[in-house]
């Protein structure tokens, strides 16, 4: 069976010529952010990817193609697009078989971009440990899917409405390195801060790829996770956000929010709380990794 898999020309082009590559997701078009401001961000990143010496590969499923690299008109329709499907690992395949359409979360960007042969991949924040995972059982695939699939993910952390002590200790347990870029600390998505140390620090694109790379030479599965804080002046301080993550959470049970609609619900309902101020950062900080990621991809072109 061959793989229904569709290149934008740009991608195929890098592809042939052995040039730098940066995967980017879908979900955050279609269950990150709002219309139209989704659209717009993931042109801009588009645009930064190229502007730093890579070609940018969004990721979707489109009426049963997986698709490496979208085309402007592709992208506005996804933007505008109701009731997208939300694909991860387990629900690809079959979205695909069955000629359906979805936009790729990290778990799934992974897998395709692993698929198109790129390593290198700029998202938002990866998703973790839910709170209360204890009696949900919520954690995102992304974590499991960091510890199979070789892709290098920049993201600024995970999102701050996670548990971030148990997701770090979930990362810990599957044996994905999290690399801190130019701090001790584990970034929290719209802060800098966590409180939580670094696991790792590397703040040298060419380290990173070279440590992918002797994961590789090594024989060891999985990616790694690349916490790249949040722009100083960008930032929204813990203090003020974490009353409104806990308010948007109580809101969440109370409707009976459950799986994958939990981040979108919550990220919506901060973005309201904020008025809007945790989308200004969601996009600085969208930019800031897509900037980051070119560099690595780069620094894993030289001598791939
Ligand atoms: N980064 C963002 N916004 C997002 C996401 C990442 O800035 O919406 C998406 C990614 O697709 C990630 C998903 O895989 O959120 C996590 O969803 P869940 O918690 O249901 O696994």
């Amino acid at each position: 069976m061959t793989l229904p898999l569709v290149y934008a020309p740009e991608v195929s082009k890098a592809r042939v010529n052995g040039d730098p590559i940066v995967a980017l997701e879908s979900t955050i078009i279609t269950h990150g952010m709002p219309y139209s401001q989704n659209v717009e961000t993931a042109r801009k990143v588009e645009a930064c990817v190229r502007e730093n010496g890579a070609a940018p590969a969004t990721i979707a499923v489109i009426k049963g193609k997986l698709h490496i690299g979208l085309s402007d008109a592709e992208l506005q329709a996804l933007g505008q697009a109701r009731d997208v499907a939300k694909l991860s690992r387990a629900d690809i395949a079959a979205c695909i078989a069955t000629g359906g359409t979805g936009a790729t979360t990290v778990a799934a960007t992974m897998i395709s971009a692993h698929l198109a042969g790129i390593h290198v991949f700029a998202t938002g924040g990866i998703g973790g440990v839910h709170r209360g995972a204890e009696d949900s059982f919520d954690i995102s695939a992304d974590l499991r899917e960091l510890a199979e699939t070789p892709v290098t993910v920049v993201a600024a952390g995970a999102k701050a409405i996670l548990d971030l002590p148990k997701t770090l200790e979930v990362l810990e347990t599957l044996g994905v390195p999290v690399i801190c870029v130019g701090q001790e600390e584990f970034p929290a998505f719209w802060s800098r801060s966590s409180g939580l140390p670094a696991p790792l620090r590397m703040d040298s694109p060419s380290e990173i790829a070279a440590a992918h790379k002797m994961r590789r030479a090594m024989g060891l599965p999985g990616g790694q996770l690349i916490a790249n804080p949040i722009p100083q002046a960008a930032e929204i301080s813990k203090d003020l956000l974490e009353p409104l993550i806990n308010q948007a959470l109580k809101e969440a049970e109370q409707q009976g929010v459950t799986a994958k609609a939990v981040t979108p619900f919550l990220l919506d309902r901060i973005f309201e709380l904020t008025n809007g101020q945790s989308l200004s950062a969601n996009i600085a900080l969208v930019l800031n990794n897509a900037r980051f990621a070119s560099k690595v991809a780069r620094a894993f072109a030289l001598n791939d």
